[in-house]
């Protein structure tokens, strides 16, 4: 009589655990609800770059003839159809070591463009990784369920979706003097993935596209969204800083010193 009230008390001690980590109507720790799609949020290296004052190791800018001339990963988002999005959702703090396969692919494709450490959930201020982990990766359930699988599947989705090869076979090149129709990139695009991008500018200049996808990561349109660009856009050209510089006005500032 005693062993069953006892597995009776456990069982209720597990639902109430249970109901806790994820709500009683689907929701994540903290209140918040299972998201509706994903958004891939891709930065452009020329216009990001050319605003570079101080460069450090962490900054992919600062990498000279190295640094990256393609679009790079800024995260991937989980978001809601209203237009809002979770963040934070479970304190699951950012380990590197969990992803140690993936750090010379991450390096190329999804560097740090900024010196300094960002804003973490849980743990103050980390490397950007933790930052895209702990805010938007933790988000993520039940697709994606721990760090190593948010950044597989997010490379993963990087890599079937090249954005920057659609551009250029568009004829939309890197440079510092055209400027193309903004329409023309949003069809090249929309053309070969079937669902339509977002685009986010800096003044004229394409800072960020951002593809969106279903839960099984087949593409959709992006949300309507008023574009912070004009008609006639640029896509700037990396232009070299750092240490292949010698003339650089860029000062070179340890990884410390920039937090
Ligand atoms: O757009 C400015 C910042 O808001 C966050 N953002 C934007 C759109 C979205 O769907 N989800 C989202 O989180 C981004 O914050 P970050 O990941 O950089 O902290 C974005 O930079």
């Amino acid at each position: 009589m005693a062993s069953l009230s006892a597995r009776i008390f456990l069982c209720f001690a597990l639902m109430m655990a249970t109901c806790l980590m994820i709500g009683v109507n689907g929701s994540l720790e903290g209140g918040q609800r299972e998201f509706d799609y994903f958004a891939l949020s891709l930065q452009w290296p020329g216009t990001i770059c050319r605003r570079t004052r101080h460069c450090c190791s962490s900054n992919a800018c600062c990498r000279g003839s190295n640094s990256p001339t393609e679009f790079t990963i800024h995260g991937l988002w989980p978001d809601y159809n209203d237009g809002t999005w979770p963040s934070c959702c479970a304190r699951s703090q950012f380990d590197v070591k969990e992803i140690s396969t993936l750090l010379d692919a991450l390096e190329k494709y999804w560097p740090s463009l900024y010196c300094g450490q960002t804003s973490t959930c849980f743990s103050g201020k980390g490397i950007f990784w933790a930052h895209e982990w702990e805010k938007h990766g933790t988000c993520s359930s039940p697709v994606v369920r721990d760090e190593y699988s948010y950044f597989i599947t997010t490379l993963n989705v990087y890599f079937k979706y090249n954005v920057t090869k659609i551009l250029n076979e568009a004829g939309y090149v890197p440079s510092n003097s055209e400027r193309y129709p903004l329409g023309g990139i949003v069809s090249a695009i929309q053309n070969s993935f079937q669902a339509t991008p977002e685009v986010i500018c800096s003044k004229d200049a394409v800072e960020e596209i951002r593809l969106c996808f279903y839960k099984d990561f087949k593409p959709r349109n992006c949300l309507a969204s008023k574009t912070s660009c004009p008609k006639y856009v640029s896509l700037p050209a990396y232009l070299s800083l750092g240490r292949e510089e010698s003339e650089s006005d860029v000062a070179w500032i340890s990884d410390g010193e920039a937090l």
